[in-house]
């Protein structure tokens, strides 16, 4: 198939409040959404949902506009592929800008589904009808927080994620185990810390967390090495793993147990399979993790996490959970902690286009 033009919209659905991890706060959330035609005539959704400002990642949703416009779809537009791999290699010659490629290949993944009368998760080889979901809770005061916990442990999360920093740590954690008792607990520093902090990592290490997130430098597996030699603690990897070579890398060098994986972080979902493979021939578990998108890339997420090796709880509550919208008709539902898989063919979900122009701040026709 042939992708012949693209739409590509840049929206922003408001925040039902500002989200605060260590590297700041982010009070808007912009996104990307990439409509794609091919010359049979049909529409593939794909979004690429950087944040704003390089807090968390190099990449913005400013610069993946431009990219998506002057280096993707020059390579991309009226060029034949006939799998995901072809549609990968269509652009390889392009370094990093992994959300901006996520824009146009999760299209290409809608694609070659509605092609195929498949879903994603069918097409990806997904074996889950259903994945466990977790929370995510951001920095904020005490009692934010503690509510956050009761309402998600309510509503039967999986898991509770606490997002930490250097003035904010032990105290919580500890706040919370007293006042919470064994639930399934982890923290995410953000890459906040450095090996100085080894003294606050293994008190953090009696508090029987089921992963301590990205404690360290993104761009540095070998402190993390050094770090996850002396924790019991299983150190999870997000920022640091870009690629697959990046997972050989931390693997290789015992830099972490575990791997969060994000479509958008790696560029796309043919990537999430190859890191999950891998991963998956070296006993290390992983997960799908979120980065606040819109129903469009969380319908990706839920079929990248129905593949066999994601055994802990993805981070995913309900986009209205963040956001005042959606760009979904009807988007999925968590009950009890987990959401259905969907078997429709293509995406699953109805996109709601006049929503996504009702929400669109910049549009690029390609
Ligand atoms: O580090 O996992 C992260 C959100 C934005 C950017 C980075 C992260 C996050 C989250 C939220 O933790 C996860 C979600 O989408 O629910
Ligand atoms: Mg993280």
């Amino acid at each position: 198939m042939t992708i012949i033009s693209a739409t590509v919209y840049q929206i922003d659905i408001p925040l039902r409040q500002p989200f605060t991890t260590s590297f700041g706060t982010i009070t808007t959330r912009p996104t990307i959404i990439v409509k794609a035609e091919t010359s049979d005539g049909l529409i593939g959704w794909g979004e690429a949902a950087p944040l704003a400002f390089p807090i968390y990642k190099p990449e913005t949703v400013a610069f993946a506009m431009i990219t998506l416009q002057d280096y993707l779809a020059p390579l991309i537009l009226g060029k034949e592929f006939q799998s995901i791999e072809d549609f990968n290699s269509l652009y390889q010659s392009i370094k990093g800008n992994y959300f901006a490629k996520t824009g146009f290949e999760t299209a290409a993944w809608m694609l070659l589904a509605l092609e195929r009368n498949v879903s994603i998760s069918q097409l990806i080889g997904g074996t889950k009808k259903q994945i466990e979901t977790g929370i995510s809770v951001g920095i904020g005061s005490v009692s934010e927080i503690f509510d956050k916990i009761e309402t998600g442990l309510a509503a039967g999360t999986k898991r509770i994620k606490l997002k930490i920093r250097p003035d904010w740590d032990l105290e919580l954690v500890k706040q919370v185990r007293t006042t919470f008792g064994d639930i399934p607990l982890m923290v995410d520093a953000n890459s906040a810390y450095t090996l100085a902090d080894i003294e606050l990592f293994k008190k953090l290490d009696t508090y029987r967390l089921l992963m301590i997130e990205q404690p360290l430098a993104d761009d540095d597996i070998i402190d993390h090495s050094v770090l996850q030699q002396k924790l019991e603690t299983p150190i999870c990897l997000d920022e640091s793993i870009s690629s697959v070579e990046d997972a050989r890398r931390a693997i290789y060098l015992k830099a972490c147990k575990i791997i969060n994986i994000k479509p958008g972080r790696v560029g796309g979902l043919l990537e999430t399979k190859k890191i999950h493979d891998l991963c998956q021939q070296n006993n290390v578990g992983v997960w799908c993790g979120g980065m606040m998108e819109s129903g469009i890339a969380r319908a990706f997420n839920i079929a990248t996490a129905s593949q066999t090796n994601y055994i802990y709880p993805a981070d995913m509550d309900e986009t209205l959970s963040y956001f005042t919208d959606d760009v979904l008709h009807t988007g999925y539902h968590i009950a009890n902690g987990l959401v259905e898989v969907p078997a429709e063919t293509g995406l699953g979900f109805m996109i709601d286009e006049e929503k996504i122009i009702h929400y669109t701040t910049q549009t690029l026709r390609l």
